[in-house]
Parts: structure tokens; sequence; C-alpha cells
């Protein structure tokens, strides 16, 4: 068995020190309520993983952000989604007192309401771009409140501003609650050529961005608990992260629900995501 301590992009030593670091990997491995394909739990390990095998220099901002510091943490645990929401946030909470960028890694999409509410109580007027197949608006399902099915629903009752993008698959009770001017279908932004600045336009200032990995084609990213046809592609997705960065602040942002198997292409999408959105990120601000 592999024992190695796996770290984000492979990094060692200084460039992957604690103290140092501007930017933190936390993992949470975390499946406790999908309800099709399980396997959500080692999305997490499998990004780490993947990661250590991406070249660090990103052509497009020409840019190498590991330079800055790329620490990954220690996994959180838990076996119930109520605590594992509440141990995320004293987490993420904390990292944000030491001056961290923070990268969530999922697990089930209900750990963003722990991430979203420590930046939402760190940083004024936050807004949430949610990128996702689902409006994840339900007020509870099979019983939980805290179910990856709610997660915007539980987001929604202490942030107004939500955006979501690439939305294709909800509940009948679910279109009574959303906001459709905040709502970008996967099925309009085929034939739209203004969306990317329509939707950057109606973020605030600071913005937290949250990626379900379902957002995307099922082409190109198979390994999600519910592959719904008709997602986005990759250099849609990045368009999207590159205005953003541009345009408003981005606080934090995690990337859930991958949920491997025996094609790793997927995994390595995931970690090029987040170093990109990284270098987005990163670049474009000093
Ligand atoms: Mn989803």
């Amino acid at each position: 068995m592999d024992k190695r301590k796996h770290s984000f992009g492979g990094l060692t030593g200084d460039f992957s020190a604690y103290e140092t670091a501007e930017i933190v990997i936390l993992p949470v491995p975390f499946d406790k309520t999908s309800t099709w394909i399980k396997g959500a739990a080692r999305g997490p390990e499998a990004i780490i993983k993947a990661s250590e095998h991406m070249e660090l220099y990103d052509i497009e901002t020409d840019s190498e952000t590991y330079l800055r510091g790329i620490h990954t943490t220690e996994p959180i645990l838990s076996k119930t989604s109520a605590d594992l929401i509440n141990k995320t946030y004293k987490r993420v909470r904390a990292l944000l007192n030491d001056g961290k960028f923070i990268v969530v890694l999922g697990g089930e999409h209900s750990i963003s309401i722990g991430s979203v509410k420590a930046h939402n109580e760190f940083y004024d007027d936050v807004s949430v771009l949610q990128l996702d197949a689902h409006t994840d608006m339900r007020d509870s399902y099979l019983g939980d409140p805290y179910n990856h099915a709610c997660s915007m629903a539980r987001i929604h009752e202490f942030i107004e501003n939500i955006v979501s993008v690439g939305i294709r698959s909800m509940d009948s009770t679910e279109s009574e609650k959303i906001n459709t001017k905040k709502i970008f279908y996967a099925q309009d932004i085929r034939d739209s050529r203004d969306w990317i600045r329509e939707a950057v336009n109606k973020l605030s200032e600071n913005v937290y961005v949250t990626i379900d990995l379902d957002v995307f084609d099922p082409s190109i990213m198979p390994s999600t608990g519910t592959p719904e046809p008709g997602g986005l592609d990759w250099y849609t997705i990045n368009n999207l992260l590159k205005k953003v960065s541009e345009k408003k602040n981005i606080i934090g942002f995690d990337v859930m629900e991958l949920c491997p198997s025996e094609n790793y292409a997927p995994d390595f999408l995931a970690a090029k995501l987040i170093y990109k959105t990284l270098s987005y990120r990163f670049s474009s601000k000093d």
C-alpha cells in the first residue's frame, strides 16, 4: 500500500509548508447521502493523486501559482453531515484567520454549507457562484435537510445572492423557490453569446465559487453521482472562471462530488480545474 503522504501538485518543502503557503487545500471526504452512485468519499484523494502529475506552469496566464505555496491539510472526517459541516465551518474559519486562501475538496456538495458560512462571516458582501447540473434547492431530501440535494437551500438561508450556471435538472417543487433571473440553464448557455457577462454582472464584489463537477458534460466528466447529459465543456467553464477573476474578487472555492472510477481522466480534469482557477485568481490580482 502507498503510505507516502500526498500533496496537491506533488509539492514538497517550502512550497507546501503551512506557515508560508498562501493557499490551503482542505480535503473533506464524505459520501453519506448520495442516492445513486456512491464513492464521492474517495474524490479528494483521487484529485490530489492526479494533481501530482500536472505541469505547474500555466500557459494561458504565464504564471506559476505554486510559487505562492500550496499546503494540503489533513482531511476532515465525521460520520454525519451536520457534524461534518460544522467541523468544516470551524476549520475554514481558522484558516481564514491565518490569512489563507482555501480550496475545499469533496466529498459531498453539502460540505459547501460550512465553507460558505465561514467565508460569509469573514468577508463583506459575499455572493455565491454555483456551477452545477442541479439547483440543490430542496428543503429536505429523504428526511435529511443536509442531503446534498439541499445544499443551496441551506446556503440561501444566509446568502441572498446565488448565481447558478449549468442547471439542467430539478424537481417541480424547486422551480417555485428559484430566482429565474439568476439561473443560467445549460440549454440557454448553448445559444447565448453574452451569458458570461450577464452572469458576472449579477455577482457582488466578493465571490465564493462552488463547483459541483456534474456541471461538466459526462463525456469529459463521467465520474459523478448523477452524470446529467448536456453539460458544459472545459473551455466554457474556464472562460467563466477567468471573467469572474478579472471582474470580481474570488475569496475561495470548492470542487465537489468527484466519484472516482478506473478512468482517471476525470480526476485529472478536477485537479487541473483547481490549478487553473488558482492561476486565474492569483495572476489577475497582483
Ligand atoms: Mn449536482
